[in-house]
């Protein structure tokens, strides 16, 4: 096999001071096999695209992220609206005393960022964009500092693709409460949440009544009912439509468990509110 390319740090760094510099690719086209003169942080932002390294493929997409050695042989192909940010840096060039080995993995490997480490990482590579175009020194140790932060970011906020990721406490609840949210007019399965998520179901319930004070089934049943009272009171729709839209397919079963949690009819709580109106326009 013929020998791959070898990108050039003249060619990729405005200055043979620069530290680090982006490149972002906006899009990323295909792009041959190559190796580089530098190192390389790879964070996907959109689209798709077939990445390979080392000759083994990864389908890529928002939130991939991969550190690249120089030895590191790789390749775009068939891309799809992708866009990625090539941080490139050359480690002899820096200037500030730390110990880099701590925040690069020592094997290249491909990982996940969370949406919120994305977002951090985000904001970092804006500022570090700005600075890393000038080489006065002040710049060039910004640049570098920035880039120390950028790795402390993705080493907090990242996952190994491989590996079942567990979520940290606080998001498994968001998680949760956000899926429930969105599921009232539908049945919602616990287990199925879970077994999608990779999460333990015991210990989630068990979180989830550390933090709210019920179970999840009652949480969901009152969240019902709130919707429930809230549509009877404030629309004209029949009350088996209230009922569907509360997640309940059979409206008579809606109205033993409405009757049962509030003591009255849904149609007596509905006119409650009626003769309240009414009541109220007479004497206007
Ligand atoms: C290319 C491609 C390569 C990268 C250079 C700097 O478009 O992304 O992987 O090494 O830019
Ligand atoms: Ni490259």
């Amino acid at each position: 096999m013929s020998k791959p390319l070898c990108l050039a740090k003249t060619d990729y760094f405005p200055s043979e001071l620069l530290p680090v510099a982006v490149a972002d690719r906006a899009p990323q086209q295909t792009f041959p096999s190559h190796i580089h003169e530098f190192n390389e942080l790879v964070i996907v932002w959109r689209g798709n695209g077939l990445h390979i390294m080392n000759d083994r493929p990864w389908l890529i997409t928002c939130g991939d992220l991969f550190y690249i050695r120089p030895e590191d042989c790789h390749s775009y192909e068939s891309v799809n609206n992708l866009v990625l940010d090539n941080i490139i840096y050359c480690p002899e060039r820096f200037r500030l005393g730390v110990d880099w080995s701590q925040f690069l993995p020592q094997e290249s490997a491909a990982w996940r960022v969370t949406t919120r480490g994305m977002a951090l990482a985000r904001s970092v590579i804006q500022q570090l964009t700005q600075e890393s175009t000038k080489s006065d020194r002040l710049s060039r140790q910004l640049s570098e500092a920035l880039f120390l932060q950028l790795l402390m970011i993705l080493q907090r906020h990242r996952y190994a693709a491989n590996e079942a990721r567990q979520l940290p406490e606080g998001e498994q609840l968001d998680l949760l409460m956000s899926a429930i949210q969105g599921q009232l007019a539908s049945h919602f399965d616990l287990a199925e949440f879970c077994r999608q998520h990779q999460l333990s179901e015991r210990a989630l319930k068990q979180l989830f009544r550390q933090q709210t004070g019920m179970m999840p089934g009652q949480y969901i049943r009152q969240l019902r009912m709130c919707r429930a009272k809230f549509l009877l009171r404030s629309t004209p729709s029949l009350i088996g439509d209230v009922a569907a839209l509360c997640g309940f397919d059979d409206s008579n079963y809606f109205s033993v468990v409405f009757t049962r949690e509030t003591g009255l009819t849904p149609s007596a709580f509905r006119q409650q509110f009626e003769q309240h109106r009414q009541r109220k326009t007479m004497t206007l």
